[in-house]
């Protein structure tokens, strides 16, 4: 079996040891602080539970925790920043002081990514790849804090439209690069960029599933990857399960982006992922 070549990057972090990419795959545990995320909303609201979470992840093995207090399942209702920060805050107020993981935070809004710098988050994840708010960059880039440029299009509303492509693998590429050049543009050091091929944004199953098969011609960006599979509806195409019972459907996808590639990947259950990213980088080094 031939897995994708994965090169080593090292990602500085502002005021904390650096993140080394590449030996082995890195797993971003999801907590989302949403009423309304597809597969674990309304479970983490509350500051006391989030915190449960983390520790947990944290436990289990995680090597970083990533919060959003904005559901982007297709078809949610958009928050303002106020709303977003009123639930991030406290959150990031609990968990700071008492995770030792490198906390995450998903936002596409510059506002809520300064307030979340400096309430300890020392990553930023841009679902938007800067389209949204290109502010996001300057935070990033002020903070040194590395910064996840993901692949999709349109807003929330227009997820479904936007799903066309004659060159998926091509195409989200092309965007990839684009996204990366706004944020150089901005200040961000190149080397701290990650690229993420958005699966199940403004993408279809078959999209989504021609971009985890095409994963390795992602690498030619010459950037760290980070591919976020866990519980999506493009698995659903190969069985149909409710989004809390996918977690064997996940296990395959996360083996098959390890071997494709990903230096890191998104998932909502750490425990279980842990064991088969394991095995995944396992069978990676014995080629
Ligand atoms: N997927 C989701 C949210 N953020 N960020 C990155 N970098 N990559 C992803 O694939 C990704 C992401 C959607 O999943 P989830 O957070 O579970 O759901 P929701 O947006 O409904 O909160």
């Amino acid at each position: 079996m031939i897995a994708a070549p994965r090169r080593a990057f090292t990602l500085s972090l502002p005021g904390r040891a650096p993140l080394t990419l590449g030996p082995r795959t890195l797993l971003m545990g999801v907590i989302n602080i949403t009423p309304d995320s597809f597969s674990d909303g309304g479970d983490r609201l509350d500051p006391s539970r989030a915190l449960e979470a983390a520790v947990a992840m944290q436990e289990a093995g995680a090597d970083l925790v990533d919060i959003g207090a904005e559901s982007t399942r297709p078809g949610a209702t958009p928050v303002d920043a106020d709303e977003e920060l009123a639930r991030l805050l406290p959150v990031l107020k609990a968990l700071a002081p008492r995770v030792s993981l490198p906390i995450s935070v998903d936002t596409y809004k510059g506002a809520v990514a300064r307030a979340a710098i400096a309430e300890g988050a020392v990553v930023l994840n841009d679902i938007s790849g800067l389209r949204a708010d290109p502010s996001v960059a300057a935070v990033a880039a002020a903070a040194g804090a590395p910064l996840v440029l993901m692949h999709s299009r349109g807003g929330p509303g227009t997820l479904h439209a936007e799903a066309a492509y004659a060159d998926v693998v091509g195409e989200v590429g092309a965007e990839l690069q684009a996204a990366v050049a706004r944020a150089v543009e901005a200040g961000v050091p190149r080397g701290q960029v990650v690229v993420d091929p958005g699966l199940g944004f403004a993408k279809k199953a078959e999209h989504s599933l021609a971009a985890l098969a095409g994963l390795p011609a992602l690498a030619a960006l010459g950037l760290p990857l980070l591919v976020g599979p866990s519980r999506k509806s493009f698995l659903a195409a190969a069985g149909l399960r409710p989004a809390s019972d996918r977690d064997w459907a996940t296990a395959a996808a996360v083996t098959a982006a390890v071997l494709g590639g990903a230096h890191i990947v998104r998932v909502h259950r750490v425990a279980e992922m842990i064991q088969v990213v394991r095995v995944a980088d396992a069978i990676r080094d014995a080629r």
